[in-house]
């Protein structure tokens, strides 16, 4: 199907073509096309644009992932699918690892996003993952170079589970979630509550910028809990016009 340019959803109707045609073709599952749905609907509420507080979120990503011994992008489907390229241009920008890492877990999935990464430019962790974290679900497998020694690790649209285990380890966990509410928003060590595709490239931006002193200081002064509190004053914000 061809969307015209000039159709007022066209940015949400090439995302939504675009996991559709990737679920079609096995990298993104079912689910992920539910998941997506629900964070369209919480990027409605914050006006679908990038919001002050998150755009500090993603500086402070930044800094957390310049700063790092051993930083590692865990990706998924709906990663793949949504931003393989932006996904090249941070790691190229932090060196940071990436490691395909599912919940709907199966050699053949993760093949097809390895294939989908590296025909983008991003350069894949290979290894033969192990069931390294304390989780019942096949989450639980990831490579010991990779996510199990990461000290900081980057899950965009993460399970609430995994990142429980992960901070509980003593990881840095930074997330993207466009949903404030989630378990994994509350868990994590640093939540950005925006869109993966306008995150992305906001957190490669300010990679090329911080200067060392910025980043440390970046990292002293973040709080999680104020960032939720201010992602959820814009969404009441919104409501709040709309009902006037
Ligand atoms: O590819 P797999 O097998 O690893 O499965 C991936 C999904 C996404 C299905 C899996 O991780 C999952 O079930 O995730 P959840 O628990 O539904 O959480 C996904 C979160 O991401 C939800 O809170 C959504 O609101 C949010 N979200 C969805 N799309 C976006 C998003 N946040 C930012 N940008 C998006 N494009």
């Amino acid at each position: 199907m061809t969307i015209p340019r000039d159709h007022p959803r066209y940015r949400s109707l090439v995302a939504r073509e675009s996991l559709a045609s990737c679920c079609r073709e096995g990298i993104v599952s079912l689910e992920g096309l539910a998941a997506h749905g629900r964070g369209e609907a919480f990027d409605y509420l914050l006006g679908e644009r990038t919001t002050e507080s998150a755009l500090l979120a993603e500086r402070t990503a930044a800094a957390f992932l310049l700063c790092a011994r051993n930083p590692v992008i865990s990706v998924n489907g709906n990663t793949a699918a949504l931003a393989a390229g932006e996904i090249r241009d941070l790691q190229e920008a932090t060196g940071a690892k990436v490691e395909v890492n599912l919940f709907h877990r199966t050699e053949e999935r993760i093949e097809k996003i390895r294939r989908l990464l590296e025909d983008n430019g991003v350069r894949v962790l290979e290894g033969e993952a192990q069931r390294l974290l304390a989780l019942s679900h096949d989450r639980a497998y990831c490579l010991v170079e990779g996510i199990f020694s990461a000290d900081v690790i980057l899950v965009p649209l993460e399970d609430g589970d995994r990142c429980q285990v992960l901070a509980g380890m003593g990881k840095t966990v930074i997330t993207i979630d466009l949903n404030p509410l989630s378990r994994t928003a509350r868990a994590a060590t640093l939540t950005i509550v925006d869109e993966l595709t306008r995150a992305l490239p906001n957190i490669t931006r300010f990679s090329h910028s911080l200067r060392q002193e910025e980043s440390l200081e970046l990292i002293a002064v973040h709080d999680n809990a104020v960032l939720l509190k201010e992602a959820l004053g814009e969404m009441r914000r919104r409501l709040g016009d709309a009902l006037d």
